[in-house]
C-alpha cells in the first residue's frame, strides 16, 4: 500500500463517524409479534447508556438519534436528557418527529384532509423543532406514514400540495445551522400509494419547502433492483443529499444490518460519496445514521457489529484510486474502471484500522473486548428485574 494510499485511508477513518438509533437498542418486533431480549433496552436512560457502549468501544458513534414519542416522557425536559446523554459519553443527534402511531393518524398526519389533524401534525414537528434546539441537536428527520391503501382513495395532486405547505412552518422555525431532512418509502404502512415515495418526489418537497429541507436516504426504503448509489451521485450532485439511514434487506424494508446482506452495495454508496469529494474538492461531512431495529441479534453487539462493519466499507471504499479510475472512465475503458473499483473493494485495509484504533487507545477488537466487559450481563439481571417489576411481558400474538 503506497503512501498516498494510506494517507488518505487516515483521513478517511479520522473523519467517519456514525449515529446509533435509541430504537436499536429497545426490544422491537415485526407486525406479528415481539421477542424480549433480558438486555435490551428498557426507557431512554437505557438507551443512553448502550449507545455510550458503543461509542466507547469503537470510538466514532459519539451521537444517539431519538424519537420524540418512544423516547421523552410527556413533560420530561431536553435538558434532562442532554444531562443523561453527556452522563454516558454521547450527544443527541437527530430528532425523530413521530407523524404515524396516532388514531388520529388512520389517514395519514400532515397530507391528512381534515385541517385539525393536520394542524396537530404541524404542532408536533413545531415541538420537535423545539426539542432539537433545546438538545442541541442540528437535525429534524422526517418520516411520514402518510398515503392511502386503495386506488381512488386519495387525491394524490391534493396531499402533495398540503405537503409544502404543512413543512414550512418547521422549516421557517429552524436555527441557521439547522436542516430538516425528508425520508421517502415507497410503500409500508399504506399500500396503495405513499406521499414521499421516492427520492424525486421528496427531492420536489424538499424545494419547495426551502434551502434548510433536504432529502434523506434510507438504505431500505428502495425497491429491489433500484440502483441507490445513483441516487446518492444525483443528490451530491445537486446539493440535495441530507443524511443517511444505513441498514441492510433482503426483501422489503427489513431493517436488518447494515452490510450483512450486501456490503457491496454499501461500498458503492461510500464509493460515490468519496468520488465526489475527491472531484470537487469538497470534504463531504454527511450524517450518517443508522437505522435498523435487528429483532434477534443482541442489542448492543448487533450495533458494534454494524458500526465497524459501516467504517471498513468506508474506508475500503477511499481506496479506490481516483485519478486512475477518472483517465479510464474518459476512455471507456471498463474492465479496467470496473477493476478499480472491485480492487479497492477486497483491498486488506484492516491493519490501517487497527493502526487507527490503537492511536486511539481503543480495543483492537471492539466487539470481544465489549464481551469481556461483562456489560451485557449485568444490565440483563438488573433489567429482567425491573421488567418484570414494570409488568412488561412478551407479546407474541398479531391480533
Ligand atoms: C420507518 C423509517 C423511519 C422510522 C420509522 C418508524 O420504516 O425507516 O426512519 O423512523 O420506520
Ligand atoms: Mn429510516
Ligand atoms: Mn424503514
Amino acid at each position: 500500500m503506497n503512501d498516498s494510499l494510506t494517507e488518505r485511508i487516515h483521513t478517511a477513518l479520522d473523519r467517519f463517524e456514525i449515529e446509533t438509533p435509541s430504537w436499536g437498542f429497545a426490544d422491537t418486533g415485526t407486525r406479528f409479534g415481539k421477542f424480549l431480549q433480558d438486555a435490551a433496552a428498557i426507557d431512554i436512560n437505557d438507551k443512553l447508556a448502550d449507545a455510550g457502549q458503543v461509542h466507547a468501544f469503537t470510538g466514532f458513534c459519539p451521537t444517539v438519534a431519538l424519537h420524540v414519542l418512544w423516547d421523552f416522557r410527556p413533560g420530561q425536559s431536553a435538558s434532562e436528557v442532554v444531562q443523561l446523554g453527556r452522563k454516558n459519553g454521547v450527544s443527541i443527534g437527530a430528532i425523530n418527529p413521530n407523524l404515524f402511531q396516532e388514531q388520529i393518524y388512520k389517514y395519514g398526519s400532515l397530507c391528512n384532509r381534515d385541517p385539525d389533524v393536520r394542524a396537530q401534525a404541524v404542532k408536533h414537528l413545531l415541538e420537535s423543532g423545539e426539542l432539537a434546539k433545546q438538545t442541541g441537536s442540528r437535525l429534524i428527520s422526517i418520516w411520514l406514514g402518510d398515503g392511502s391503501n386503495y386506488p381512488g382513495q386519495s387525491n394524490i395532486r391534493w396531499r402533495k400540495r398540503a405537503l409544502a405547505e404543512t413543512l414550512r412552518p418547521l422549516h421557517d422555525s429552524l436555527n441557521p445551522g439547522q436542516q430538516m431532512l425528508l425520508e421517502y418509502k415507497p410503500f409500508e404502512p399504506a399500500f396503495y400509494h405513499t406521499d414521499l415515495a421516492d427520492w424525486g418526489m421528496a427531492y420536489v418537497v424538499a424545494k419547495e419547502v426551502g434551502p434548510k429541507a433536504k432529502v434523506l436516504v434510507d438504505t431500505g426504503h428502495h425497491y429491489l433492483s433500484q440502483n441507490i448509489e445513483q441516487i446518492v451521485a444525483w443528490l451530491l450532485d445537486t446539493d440535495m443529499l441530507g443524511g443517511f439511514h444505513f441498514n441492510d434487506r433482503r426483501y422489503a424494508d427489513d431493517d436488518l444490518t447494515f452490510g450483512s446482506i450486501d456490503p457491496y452495495q454499501a461500498f458503492r454508496i461510500f464509493h460515490e460519496i468519496h468520488y465526489f469529494g475527491w472531484e470537487t474538492s469538497r470534504a463531504q461531512t454527511i450524517p450518517y445514521m443508522i437505522d435498523q431495529s435487528h429483532i434477534d441479534k443482541p442489542k448492543i453487539e448487533a450495533m458494534i457489529q454494524t458500526a465497524v462493519v459501516a467504517q471498513e466499507l468506508y474506508a475500503r471504499a477511499a481506496a479506490v484510486d481516483y485519478e486512475k479510475l477518472a483517465r479510464h472512465q474518459e476512455r471507456n475503458e471498463q474492465i479496467d474502471a470496473e477493476e478499480c473499483i472491485r480492487q479497492a473493494f477486497f483491498a486488506d485495509i484492516r491493519p490501517l484500522i487497527l493502526e487507527w484504533r490503537k492511536a486511539r487507545n481503543l480495543p483492537l477488537d471492539p466487539l470481544a473486548a465489549f464481551r469481556e466487559s461483562g456489560y451485557e450481563k449485568r444490565i440483563a439481571s438488573e433489567r429482567k428485574t425491573r421488567r418484570a417489576e414494570l409488568g412488561i411481558t412478551a407479546s407474541g400474538s398479531y391480533a
